[in-house]
């Protein structure tokens, strides 16, 4: 018999759609015991709510986010609203022992995001914040492939997340989808909104980042706030670019924008080890590509003309997640990200081993976008203080 899982979702943009859809499709492809049941949906407009109850399949709208937490038919808050209200919101709901799940970067700064892990921790709650690119196949691959030791000793680690959709001077800042662009309720541009990925995935790859040195810069000085109407300040970094220092010895470079032509969600990276390489690219999803050199020392006659990179197609049942899926040679799409990384936070809570990133994980990341920023501030290298046990 399946037990209820009871979805409060606060917010009803991109990522709630992305989500819903995941609580939805679970059962499907996911042999798990819960079950979940959308129950309510919270948003400041009752019309926006209604339209996002109705589209989706939620039992009932709210207006005010604190009925949510409170209500007794809720197990799992789901917090996809804009960053400036996840601290209040993980809050409320950890003090009312419900599960959250909530959307990155964790919270605005790092002060919050450690309060938010010792809320969970007090009230005991199950918890994860939504990395879902550690579910794409090809990067979980990436990981499986680094912990075989196929890539030996680590140099480098190169990332980028590049976008261009804020390039025109009349895109306002404020309001549904552009909030991003304003620092009071985003916190950062695109270090919190793009980066945060990059250095999850960094992290979960590659160990510890231990010091940052950072420069930011914002193009477009001023905007009109669509709050307002009226023509404010930016306070956001357009783009964002540091060297890190991992704690195993490799060294990094991250640079990400949202001023580059052409790039829609151009999110990759490269690791280079002794023994081999790696290359990711989010606009070849299912791609992940492997360079090899341990053969060279194997026993086995090396053919030097024919070595070269692999470009691997993660769609066989032996690849992450795959098996839940299609037959081997058809893909999975970026929605499918968000429902693996449900499967692995259900999986969780039924084997008593919780899935990661947890809150704790991802105070981690809030770290490093803190020091990122401050560096990018006062031109210094800065520690960032990751806790090695966290990831
Ligand atoms: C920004 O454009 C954005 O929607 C991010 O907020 C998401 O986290 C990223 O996955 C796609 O781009």
């Amino acid at each position: 018999m399946s037990k209820e899982l009871r979805i409060g979702m606060i917010g009803y943009g991109f990522m709630g759609r992305a989500h819903s859809n995941a609580y939805k499709r679970l059962n499907d492809f996911f042999p798990v015991a819960h079950r979940p049941v959308l129950k309510a949906v919270a948003a400041r407009s009752s019309e926006k709510a209604k339209g996002f109850a109705d589209n989706w399949g939620y039992e009932r709208i709210e207006t005010d986010w604190k009925k949510v937490v409170e209500a007794e038919d809720i197990d799992l808050v789901d917090i996809c609203s804009p960053n400036d209200t996840h601290f209040d919101i993980a809050m409320a709901a950890a003090k009312n022992g419900k599960m959250i799940c909530c959307e990155k970067p964790l919270a605005m700064t790092t002060k919050e995001a450690e309060k938010m892990v010792a809320a969970v921790a007090k009230y005991k709650v199950a918890n994860m914040a939504w990395f879902n690119y550690r579910r794409v196949p090809a990067i979980a691959l990436a990981k499986q492939i680094i912990e075989e030791g196929r890539i030996g000793r680590s140099f480098h680690y190169r990332a980028t997340y590049l976008q261009d959709w804020t390039i025109a001077t009349d895109v306002p800042q404020g309001g549904p989808g552009l909030w991003r662009l304003d620092a009071a309720v985003s916190g950062s541009g695109v270090t919190g909104d793009l980066l945060a990925h990059s250095i999850d995935t960094a992290m979960w790859l590659n160990g510890p980042i231990t010091r940052v040195t950072a420069k930011t810069e914002t193009f477009v000085k001023e905007r009109k706030h669509v709050v307002t109407g009226k023509v404010q300040k930016v306070s956001i970094d357009d783009a964002c670019m540091f060297l890190a220092e991992f704690a195993n010895g490799s060294i990094g470079t991250f640079e990400s924008t949202r001023y580059a032509r052409g790039r829609k969600n151009f999110n990759t990276f490269e690791m280079n080890g002794a023994d081999g390489s790696l290359y990711f690219d989010l606009e070849e999803p299912e791609y992940l590509q492997y360079f090899e050199y341990l053969q060279k020392q194997s026993s086995k006659k090396v053919e030097s003309h024919l070595t070269g990179w692999r470009k691997i197609h993660t769609t066989n049942s032996e690849h992450p997640y795959m098996k839940h899926y299609w037959v081997p040679g058809t893909c999975i799409g970026y929605e499918h990200t968000f429902l693996n990384a449900l499967a692995d936070f259900v999986m969780g809570i039924e084997s008593g081993k919780p899935t990661q990133p947890d809150f704790r994980n991802a105070l981690q990341t809030q770290r490093v976008c803190e020091a990122v920023l401050k560096s990018a501030k006062n031109g210094k290298w800065e520690k960032t203080g990751v806790d090695a046990k966290a990831l």
